[in-house]
């Protein structure tokens, strides 16, 4: 199965931004949809626990230049 994650993004400051984040993560092993908010800074992405966790997710995001944090 998978599981919906929803996180907040931090460095985002252009339309751009948006799509660069969006293309990382649905390159990512594991990662099954993902979608990302400029105007909210929040993004929200499907994923199988058993493929990749979400430090991996925000790692993948950071090593981007940008900033990621899972909310509860
Ligand atoms: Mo826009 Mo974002 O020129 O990494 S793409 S600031």
């Amino acid at each position: 199965g998978t599981l919906l994650g929803h996180f907040t993004i931090g460095g985002m400051t252009c339309a751009a931004c948006v799509n660069s984040v969006e293309g990382i993560l649905r390159d990512l092993p594991g990662v099954k949809r993902a979608v990302v908010a400029l105007a909210t800074s929040l993004g929200e992405v499907e994923y199988d626990p058993t493929v990749i966790n979400k430090d991996d997710i925000v790692n993948a995001i950071e090593d981007a230049g940008f900033e990621a944090a899972f909310v509860q």
